[in-house]
């Protein structure tokens, strides 16, 4: 089949030859020919290296396989505990259960953990547009300036954000990774959630960011409804969140998971059809509010004793599993798993309806919440894996992930973009800034002792679980500095935690350890002057920036 399907794009090669260039007679070599133009030549010469590339025998076709495909699988709202693959890890570094891995069902990516590496200290931005636009330009927030969930109908700075925060997001002269993989070949698929700019804005439509295809993405967060019969919002209440371009399950039982999982497969099998390498964001609107029961799913919770809702937000868990699964299933069906890298991500920490958003509750044992400042606003989980493991791919030789491995360093969202291009030759622009960094060592499980392990999180808006916080961890010290005293920071500007002896944010030791204090936020100051962040204002004039105070 593969010998046929070669002959085919041989011929169709040489035709195009024929179309492009009308003063060709005989090819003798390329650049003789007087008459020829400078496309008929470009076209000439990759017709002989194509051509050679598809003749050689079995071994070295191998070789010169082609790119990989990337899979970056996003998960709207879901925190690190959100799943029965367990994250975190014991004293002796091993994966240790807690009672919420034994709630969840996600058998998926329990698949996908074994096939590859699961990092246990992966943060996102606490909320989602940061996050997405992070993924999108390898930028931490703090720099984009993207630094808020982006409402579609009004700037959501709050009363003291900075006047100029980037509330418009992405637009469409922005270097993009979709658009940098574009120019290597491959063909970019939105599928999902887009989030990266308001309504009537350039980012609201990923076409304009990059993206070849897209479907369901748009410039709201949540989805209308979850429900085919409900036209996944259309002519409801909730219109103006309507999940748009399927139409065609309107009416139908199919949940809104499902509906994109199935259009994910089509893009894909169309692009492989193509003979392109694709590179699918598949960001899934679940596990987000409303917290809609998916049928498929109800029974396995119905007796678990807990609310309505959380019962709601697991059912959302686990069709979201099973679409992992079923995209796993179909490049194994397609033949393409081996030379398909996945990343499997959390935009921000988890939003399950258990507990206050303060407390060791839905993400327990971790503190907190989406949009905290606590460890369980800004954990998610991360998975990287071949689609299918084989030793004799030429891609995998290059990126060698060990099966079932753990990662334990620190690493971040923003990482994803220099990581992506590095694994697909794609390049970076000079001139833009990158805050990422090469995942690659890390994903073969083994220290990089280049990487800091720092990670700066800045949040200058209100309202949200924590309003106008920075913080900064670095190696086991957190420091969160709180722009407004109020009774979320305990009165006060600075908490301080030791995450190696107290990781679930029990004792803030901010008047315990003055000198340590002192150091943390000199180093969150500073990292804020290096991203060229935006500050909260003073609610005394509304105009005056309030840059943290070192003690
Ligand atoms: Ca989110």
């Amino acid at each position: 089949m593969k010998r046929i399907g070669n002959a085919v794009s041989v011929v169709i090669f040489h035709l195009s030859i024929v179309s492009a260039g009308r003063h060709w007679h005989e090819p003798r070599g390329a650049g003789y020919d007087i008459g020829m133009n400078n496309k008929t030549l470009l076209v000439a010469s990759l017709t002989v290296v194509v051509s050679l590339s598809l003749w050689i025998p079995g071994a070295v076709a191998n070789a010169a396989q082609t790119a990989p495909n990337i899979v970056v699988f996003l998960v709207d709202d879901m925190g690190v505990m959100d799943t029965s693959v367990p994250f975190l890890t014991d004293d002796k570094g091993k994966p240790k259960r807690y009672p919420l891995n034994d709630f969840y069902r996600t058998p998926n990516m329990q698949r996908l953990a074994a096939q590859g590496v699961r990092f246990n200290n992966f943060y996102a931005m606490s909320v989602c547009s940061p996050t997405r636009i992070s993924i999108m330009t390898g930028q931490n927030a703090a720099r984009h300036h993207a630094t808020n969930w982006i409402n579609p109908r009004s700037d959501n700075r709050g009363p003291h954000g900075p006047p100029t925060w980037n509330w418009q997001g992405l637009t469409s002269g922005d270097v993009t990774l979709p658009r940098l993989l574009r120019k290597v070949g491959y063909q970019t698929i939105h599928v999902g959630k887009g989030h990266f700019g308001p309504d009537d804005s350039e980012g609201c439509e990923p076409l304009n960011l990059g993206f070849d295809v897209n479907v369901g993405g748009a410039s709201f967060g949540a989805p209308g409804s979850y429900y085919g019969e409900e036209n996944y919002g259309q002519n409801t209440k909730r219109s103006h969140h309507a999940v748009p371009h399927l139409k065609k399950y309107h009416g139908s039982e199919t949940f809104l998971t499902e509906a994109i999982t199935l259009e994910a497969k089509k893009r894909v099998s169309e692009s492989v059809q193509k003979r392109k390498p694709f590179y699918l964001y598949m960001s899934h609107y679940a596990v987000h509010a409303p917290f809609h029961s998916d049928p498929r799913f109800v029974d396995h919770y119905k007796n678990s004793g807990k609310s309505k809702n959380a019962q709601a937000f697991a059912t959302l868990i686990e069709g979201m599993d099973k679409s992992l699964g079923d995209l796993l299933d179909h490049f194994d069906a397609l033949g393409v798993s081996e030379n398909t890298l996945v990343f499997f991500l959390g935009d921000n920490g988890s939003d399950a309806p258990l507990g206050h958003q303060h407390a060791v509750a839905c993400a327990a044992p971790l503190r907190g919440k989406k949009g905290a400042h606590y460890e369980g606003g800004m954990r998610v989980p991360f998975i990287a894996a071949w689609a299918k493991e084989s030793a004799n791919n030429a891609n995998q030789k290059q990126l060698v992930i060990p099966p079932g491995s753990l990662q334990t360093q620190v690493a971040a969202v923003q990482d994803l973009y220099p990581t992506i291009a590095k694994v697909t030759g794609a390049s970076s622009p000079e001139g833009h800034a990158v805050d990422g960094v090469d995942l690659s060592k890390l994903l073969t499980a083994g220290p990089d002792d280049s990487r800091d392990e720092v990670f700066l999180m800045h949040y200058p808006h209100s309202p949200h679980r924590s309003d106008y916080f920075t913080s900064y961890r670095d190696g086991n010290w957190k420091v969160i500095y709180h722009y407004i005293p109020s009774k979320g920071s305990e009165g006060g500007h600075y908490q301080l935690y030791n995450l190696a002896s107290d990781p679930f944010e029990s004792t803030n030791l901010a008047d315990q350890e003055p000198v340590v204090l002192r150091e943390m936020v000199g180093k969150l100051k500073s990292g804020l002057e290096t991203h060229q962040a935006l500050y909260p204002v003073s609610p005394d004039d509304g105009k005056t920036p309030l840059v943290p105070v070192i003690p």
